[in-house]
């Protein structure tokens, strides 16, 4: 039985809507059901660390882009989830264990010197893998602290070798309608993502292949997703099978299905609000603790130059 429970950010009038709104009351429900089923978990973190010594386990070198926070139990951010192709309800993990998720191969296409398709354990014998503690910001005012493995986005584009013309690099998630019951008629399946091609190659844009240690689970995007800590969480595809590259900006799933709420660049900036809910703070799943949200989810650092001579409109964080 899920419980509602009433959380500190929601105040009156502050109507935190996961992303399921689109899909109708029952949907919205279900999904706010889910959040109270998750904080149910029993589950509590000291607070968050004041130095970044790394947490038991965590190689020194994860930390170098300064989490700032404690990790998230393992357990959480592996059991709530968004992964719409088999559920808008946040506990699909128990869906995806039945994803196969080998054999698995990549393809690459559109502006590279020659389209091609890899195995991902051929993929991944070529890549020298690390591990990095990530801060996560999903658009529906939530965040957790994560230990990823993969190998920087920089080094799948060199890998690919795109021509003078590229600017733009989109990823396909896989469609599995065998194991995926959420792969329904109206939403713009395939889910793309995408990015330009110089924010695919900041240091910080990183393929996951896994999560505290391990393969990366199924439900979090196995065997291979994207990460990119400095955008809502929706930018960062699970599960791709495509790669592709492209001179223009290409169409993505969330910018398709509702173009007034979800947008291209979706860069975190709590002082942009959601059209139906404030982006000014985040609840730390897993934790009673609610913290104030960063520009750039704090990796203005890195990423901030990538925008420098844009226009700062509310397009840029949408
Ligand atoms: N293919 C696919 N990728 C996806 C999604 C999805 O529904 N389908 N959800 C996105 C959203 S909204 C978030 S917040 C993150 C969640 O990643 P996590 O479950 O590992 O926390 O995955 C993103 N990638
Ligand atoms: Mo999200």
């Amino acid at each position: 039985m899920l419980i509602k429970r009433r959380q500190g950010w929601e105040a009156p009038g502050r109507d935190v809507t996961p992303e399921a709104a689109f899909f109708g009351r029952r949907a919205v429900m279900k999904g706010a059901g889910a959040i109270g089923g998750a904080l149910g978990l029993g589950l509590s973190l000291s607070p968050a660390l004041a130095d970044e010594a790394p947490p038991p386990g965590i190689p020194a070198a994860a930390m170098r882009f300064k989490p700032g926070r404690a990790l998230t139990a393992e357990r959480v951010a592996e059991t709530y989830n968004n992964f719409y192709e088999f559920s808008t309800d946040k506990d699909m993990w128990r869906l995806a264990q039945k994803f196969p998720q080998r054999p698995w191969s990549i393809s690459f296409d559109g502006m590279v010197e020659k389209p091609f398709t890899i195995g991902i354990d051929d993929l991944l014998k070529q890549m020298q893998v690390e591990e990095r503690v990530y801060r996560h910001r999903c658009v529906e005012a939530w965040g957790m602290t994560v230990p990823w493995s993969g190998f920087p986005l920089a080094k799948l584009v060199a890998l690919a070798k795109p021509t003078s013309g590229a600017k733009f690099i989109a990823f396909t998630s896989d469609e599995n309608p065998k194991v995926m019951p959420g792969l329904d008629g109206f939403m713009p399946w395939p889910y793309v993502e995408g990015l330009t091609l110089a924010e695919a190659n900041n240091e910080l844009a990183f393929i996951g292949t896994g999560l505290y240690g391990k393969p990366m689970p199924p439900q979090n995007g196995g065997p291979i997703r994207l990460i990119t800590p400095w955008k809502y969480g929706f930018k960062s595809g699970k599960s791709i099978v495509k790669v592709s590259f492209l001179e223009k900006q290409p169409k993505t799933f969330w910018a398709e299905l509702g173009p007034d709420e979800y947008g291209f660049w979706a860069n975190v900036n709590p002082g942009v609000p959601h059209p139906r809910w404030s982006q000014a703070q985040e609840r730390l799943i897993g934790t009673d603790q609610v913290v104030d949200t960063q520009i750039y989810n704090g990796y203005g650092e890195w990423v901030a130059s990538l925008y420098a001579g844009m226009p700062q409109t509310r397009k840029l964080f949408m």
